[in-house]
């Protein structure tokens, strides 16, 4: 059995960032993937493995550690002689995590609503009230997050209060890639603070968003220097995009090729 158990989910984004780490060091892991509509990661096992009831999860040794930012960071300290993502000098490293912490707080929470409406709110709406309300209930870190969304929908002022803090955070990443020199976040060397945005930026180019960064050439070359890196097509294999799973997405980004 490998020294690394992965507990995940294809298309789940906080997934794809460990996935990456995981490939990009070329370690041997052994993949569960969970079917989170199934509600596999709301399971008496799984909750003993991740109490918050959400993915990803990864098991070293038999140890345990949850969260993918910590995930990131554990990875990169444990398996150092495989390519560090991590900068060497203190002051660049607090700025790495100073970005990465800007990631978790600004565009990843936003990317869930227009995720939830355009492409899984369908699921939900099968449900009944009663069931939608008990499986809200079930979550120990989602509850609120369900219950806002209902089987309506994010109402559309919220979904427009997710598009700014998108937007403003491409401005950002902006920012960044000028103030380093690209084309990577801090510069020359891809770090985890990339490896943190991408699942966004490349969940925004799935669904036709990638319009935010139509006039911003630095984005563009960033995401397509993060998209040649050799770990990024193991990590992104058939079924990790909305695109390969909905196909009124797919039909959306059809139509987008076609006037492109
Ligand atoms: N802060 C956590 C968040 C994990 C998270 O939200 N995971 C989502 C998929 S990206 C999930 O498992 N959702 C399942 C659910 O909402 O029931 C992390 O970065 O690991």
């Amino acid at each position: 059995m490998p020294d690394f158990v992965l507990y995940n989910a294809p298309q789940s984004t906080c997934s794809q960032r460990v996935r990456f780490v995981l490939n990009a060091k070329g370690t041997v892991y052994e993949e569960h993937k969970l079917d989170l509509f199934s509600g596999d990661q709301l399971k008496s096992d799984y909750l003993r493995i991740n109490p918050n009831g959400v993915v990803p999860s990864i098991v070293h040794d038999g140890r345990v550690v949850i969260d993918s930012s910590v995930i990131m960071e554990y990875l990169d300290e444990v398996v150092p002689e495989l390519g560090a993502f991590t900068p060497a000098d203190p002051v660049e490293r607090g700025r790495m995590r100073s970005m990465m912490r800007y990631i978790d707080e600004v565009p990843a929470p936003a990317i869930r609503i227009p995720s939830y409406n355009l492409a899984f709110l369908p699921h939900f709406q099968t449900m009944s009230e009663e069931e939608f309300l008990a499986l809200a209930d079930s979550k120990p870190l989602r509850k609120e997050f369900l219950l806002k969304m209902g089987r309506t929908g994010f109402p559309q002022a919220e979904m427009d209060e997710a598009l700014g803090r998108l937007a403003r955070s491409v401005a950002r990443m902006d920012d960044w890639i000028a103030e380093s020199g690209g084309p990577f976040l801090l510069g020359a060397q891809i770090t985890l603070a990339d490896i943190m945005v991408m699942p966004v930026m490349v969940r925004m180019d799935d669904i036709n968003l990638h319009t935010m960064w139509a006039d911003r050439p630095r984005v563009a070359a960033w995401l397509a220097a993060v998209r040649a890196h050799p770990a990024f097509e193991p990590t992104y294999y058939t079924g990790s995009l909305l695109t390969e799973k909905y196909p009124h997405l797919a039909k959306l980004r059809e139509e987008r090729a076609h006037n492109a």
